[in-house]
């Protein structure tokens, strides 16, 4: 039986399976890329709720396997050479895990780059940018009286978009087949336009093909069962 026991994120949630991968997270669009990729993959594992709003992720346990305290982190008791390898930033997640199935990651090595490339435009650009027009759209910002934060935010949310836009012209998904730089962005692509409310400030309907490309993404059934992961414990 395989023990978990020297890291002591498990104390604070404990291992039911720990022969099987061990998912922190939270139905965020950093988390769900997580949990997307590991409902495409076929791999076993045990999600753990994790609440950012009481601040678990700041407490000692949750710290000692990402010191940078956010969701999402994996525990995986198989990983390189047999031994337990712990992980955190969901891109360098998606990539290991990508390449521990072989799936969802060309082994082409120039596609295999180019899926790296737009893998990091997500986590470079994407989700910071999106995240501040979250903040300063929808959350405590909006009260702000001085509205440059916010317009800075969606002219940029727009400007990428607009190359989102150009990609994905006469192409089903970013990059060839359908692959971990969809999985990266789908979630906040749909978090933009729903939980954040900001579909109408960006103009999301001059971008009819990232709508198209949405849609498609949506309509996976791997992709509908990893938005709802980790269900509230
Ligand atoms: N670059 C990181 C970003 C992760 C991130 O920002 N996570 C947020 C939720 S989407 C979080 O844990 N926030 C909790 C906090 O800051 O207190 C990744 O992609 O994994």
């Amino acid at each position: 039986m395989t023990d978990l026991s020297a890291f002591p994120i498990t104390g604070r949630w404990p291992a039911q399976h720990p022969d099987r991968l061990q998912l922190y997270s939270l139905p965020t669009p950093n988390g769900v890329k997580v949990s997307i990729m590991l409902e495409e993959v076929g791999l076993a594992y045990e999600p753990h709720f994790i609440d950012i709003m009481a601040n678990e992720t700041w407490g000692p346990e949750f710290l000692s396997l990402n010191p940078n305290g956010k969701i999402p982190a994996i525990l995986d008791p198989d990983g390189p050479g047999g031994q337990p390898l712990a992980l955190f930033e969901s891109g360098a997640i998606l990539i290991y895990l990508a390449e521990k199935t072989g799936k969802l990651l060309s082994t082409d090595p120039a596609t295999r780059y180019e899926t790296i490339q737009w893998l990091m435009f997500q986590m470079g650009a994407i989700g910071p940018m999106f995240g501040q027009l979250g903040f300063f759209h929808k959350f405590a910002g909006k009260d702000y009286e001085d509205k440059r934060p916010r317009d800075r935010y969606v002219a940029e949310s727009r400007r990428l978009l607009g190359v989102l836009e150009t990609r994905l012209e006469g192409r089903d998904w970013i990059v060839g087949d359908y692959s971990i730089a969809d999985v990266a962005t789908l979630g906040w692509v749909r978090n933009l336009i729903g939980f954040y409310e900001a579909g109408e400030i960006v103009g999301f309907k001059d971008f009819p093909n990232v709508a198209a490309w949405l849609e498609r993404g949506l309509a996976r059934p791997a992709v509908q069962r990893g938005l709802e992961i980790p269900a509230r414990g």
